[in-house]
């Protein structure tokens, strides 16, 4: 293989233009890069072949299209033999079905596997399309596969990763095609959020306001990161009467939230703050660390050995637990390594010792009646919602600068790991509600939507024209798909930051300032005047 590779999927890309060396930023190597480029036009193949041949889909087909997404997404499989392997199942699968299919004899030959060098090459304005497309379905295959795994699907949300998949192997639409599946990529999306929603609350209740401690206790303990609620479940019942604690990591945090978690009371803190920091909060942990998702960095051999991964998670040489879920590999790591000799005062980035999460929509409107009154009396003016990703530049203390400067008299709505650049402040209350607010993960960007639009039926106006801004930071797919979904709902202003992905072309960038107002992030200060004015 060649030791090239084009990736511009994640903000991280070098030179804010793309990855086109041996390796990315994100250490993902250029072979690697090269089989899920295979692996996509390996699942564009088989929407060619579903095309026409719909009824021949099994439930098995459909998970096979979101493993193979969700593998592609930044930071989660680091793994040729796994990415080869999915390949093998997507090629067997297309085979399967086009040997179904009587109508296939006549376009037989023309359900190849797709080039993605083709796209890469494609003129500027239907490369920025389609990348919005694909790495829009990448982000939603993800919260699919969360809400799969908890026994929740949805046909709409299924079908529609083959048309995206299929649209992004043709050839000669330009943007009056590729603009309306754009946007309907976030309105499926809206879908697959609130299905995910439902799974997550059903399964494990509604999240309530919860204080999680960032420190550690001595003993034994095990780390969990990522996003699947599902993992966790399973690793607490696994532990449970075994002398071992568990700690959640990044985005795994508002799991302290739900009620049929929240009640193990061996479920004590939250370790660390955001993935990028992980190489250096992890360097010297006496505990194993257990990815259920995206941000896997390349592990430092400092502490490789305490690594495991699960679900679309892969890394070579690390142990991965399959889908039977036996954690003992993780279990039997924790007790080896001991833990701490004694309690750990550990804080976030500003200090604090503990945070506050569960405020998703059940909550928040639980007291919508409160919040509206405290609107009308004018104790609170102005809501922010700063969420999304974190990530390494530099420019990313902007997020801490902007909260710190919101205005007394306003709610910040937070969600996703980037609340870890501010989510330790203690900002006060109004009239009993604390001024940050943490929704969740990312997907929980649903509660935000629910409770704006809650709000906005109550003041008897547009979302748009509530005191309301939104300022998302954004790193990887998954804020590509949620950005899509607040155009879709017609969301205008949104400021974006630390820097504008590279896969916007002029003419995509000015169609979106145009009609949705999109700006990128200046400094916190004239944002904040902006917003306020
Ligand atoms: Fe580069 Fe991001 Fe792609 Fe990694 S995922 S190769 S950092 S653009
Ligand atoms: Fe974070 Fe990777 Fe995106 Fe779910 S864990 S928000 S960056």
């Amino acid at each position: 293989m060649e030791n090239k590779m084009f990736c511009f999927q994640c903000e991280q890309t070098a030179g804010c233009k793309g990855c086109m060396g041996a390796a990315g930023v994100c250490g993902k190597k250029a072979d690697t890069a090269e089989l899920q480029d295979c692996l996509t036009g390996a699942l564009i193949g088989l929407a060619r072949a579903v095309k026409g041949n719909e009824d021949s889909i099994f439930a098995d087909t459909d998970r096979m299209v979101l493993e193979g997404l969700f593998a592609t997404l930044t930071n989660v499989n680091f793994d040729n033999e796994s990415l080869n392997s999915l390949i093998h199942r997507v090629d067997a699968e297309k085979k399967r079905l086009i040997s179904l299919c009587r109508e296939c004899d006549t376009v037989r030959g023309k359900i190849s596997d797709y080039d993605m060098g083709k796209l890469w090459a494609a003129n500027e304005d239907v490369r920025s399309l389609k990348a919005l497309i694909l790495f829009g379905i990448r982000g939603m295959a993800a919260y699919a596969y969360h809400a799969a795994v908890l026994g929740y699907v949805d046909q709409e949300v299924n079908k529609f990763f083959y048309k995206a998949l299929f649209v992004i192997g043709m050839e000669d639409w330009g943007m009056e095609e590729l603009l309306p599946i754009v946007i309907e990529v976030g309105k499926v999306n809206l879908t697959c959020m609130a299905l995910l929603d439902r799974a997550n609350t059903e399964t494990y209740g509604n999240p309530v306001p919860t204080e999680v401690s960032l420190a550690v206790e001595k003993g034994p303990f095990i780390v969990i990161s990522g996003h699947d609620l599902y993992d966790l479940k399973q690793l607490l019942e696994q532990t449970e009467g075994k002398g071992i604690n568990i700690y959640t990591h990044g985005e795994m945090l508002p799991a302290h939230g739900y009620p049929q978690l929240k009640k193990y009371s061996h479920l004590k803190g939250n370790f660390g703050t955001a993935w990028q920091n992980q190489q250096k909060e992890f360097s010297d942990i006496p505990a194993p660390i257990l990815f259920t998702t995206n941000c896997l960095m390349p592990p430092k051999k400092s502490y490789a050995d305490r690594v495991f991964t699960t679900a679309g998670v892969r890394y070579p040489e690390l142990t991965h637990i399959g889908e039977e879920k036996d954690f003992s590999p993780v279990i039997e790591k924790a007790l080896e390594l001991g833990g701490y000799q004694k309690d750990m005062a550990f804080t976030g980035i500003n200090g604090g010792g503990k945070v506050m999460t569960g405020f998703a929509h059940n909550t928040v409107l639980s007291v919508a009646g409160q919040v509206i009154e405290a609107v009308k009396t004018g104790a609170i003016k102005h809501f922010f919602l700063v969420g999304g990703c974190d990530g390494a530049r530099s420019g990313r203390n902007y997020y801490t600068e902007f909260v710190k400067q919101t205005p007394e008299d306003s709610i910040v709505l937070t969600l996703a790991c980037g609340k870890y650049r501010f989510n330790d402040l203690d900002l006060g209350t109004i009239n009993g509600l604390p001024r940050i607010m943490d929704m969740g993960q990312c997907n929980d960007a649903y509660s935000a939507i629910k409770v704006a639009m809650a709000l906005a039926e109550a003041f008897k106006c547009e979302v748009n024209a509530l005191p309301l801004s939104i300022v998302l930071s954004w790193y990887e797919q998954k804020a590509v798909c949620i950005l899509l979904t607040l155009l879709y709902l017609g969301i205008q202003d949104i400021r974006l930051g630390p820097s504008l992905p590279a896969f916007l072309s002029p003419n995509v960038l000015k169609f979106l300032i145009e009609k949705y107002h999109i700006a990128p992030i200046n400094t916190p200060e004239t944002d904040m005047a902006a917003m306020l004015a």
